[in-house]
């Protein structure tokens, strides 16, 4: 059977801490659906298409990554594709709980869809796409925080 995983996130914009969990989960699941929300009632940054196209051109180079849009329940979504697992990734102990409420909640509603966790990468254990985007925001360098495209995109959107 193929293992098949969904990483959802927000994605405002891709950062190479989203990038790395990714990575590192083409190696366990035959399959990842990477899938940006499509939550109206959040203002972000990067529309959706903006987000989808952006994780489309840093993922072009792994043959098992697709990328996706999802709106409504993560669970119908992953069910709906056929997917046994969502892939997350933890930071800090800040992230646990949250992670730990998203994960509980969605077992509660489908318990055949297991959440796996990917510790961060050391070196990307602080990088958030909110801290990029404030970052980019001023104008300062994040050439080590997030994919080229990204970077490209940031400096667009601020100028
Ligand atoms: N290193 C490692 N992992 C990282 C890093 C980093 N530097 N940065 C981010 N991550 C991880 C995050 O921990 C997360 O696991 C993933 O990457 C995506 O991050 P974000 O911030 O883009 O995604 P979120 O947290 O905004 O995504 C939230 C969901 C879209 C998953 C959630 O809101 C959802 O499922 N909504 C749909 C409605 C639903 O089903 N609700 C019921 C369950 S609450």
């Amino acid at each position: 059977m193929e293992r098949l995983a969904i990483c959802p996130g927000s994605f405002d914009p891709v950062t190479n801490g989203h990038l790395d969990i990714i990575q590192r989960g083409t190696k366990v699941f035959d399959q990842i659906i990477v899938a940006v929300l499509n939550n109206q009632s959040k203002a972000p940054l990067f529309s959706v298409e903006e987000r989808v196209h952006l994780l489309q051109e840093v993922t072009k180079d792994f043959p098992n990554v697709v990328v996706d849009s999802f709106s409504g329940l993560l669970v119908d979504y992953a069910k709906a594709k056929k997917a046994q697992a969502i892939l997350r990734g933890l930071r800090a102990v800040s992230d646990f709980e949250y992670e730990l409420q998203i994960a509980s909640m969605n077992r509660n509603l489908n318990d055949e869809i297991e959440t796996f966790f990917i510790m961060t990468n050391n070196q990307y254990s602080f990088l958030s796409s909110s801290m990029v985007k404030e970052v980019a925001k001023y104008h300062a360098s994040v050439t080590d925080l997030v994919p080229q495209a990204v970077e490209i995109a940031l400096k667009a959107k601020f100028k």
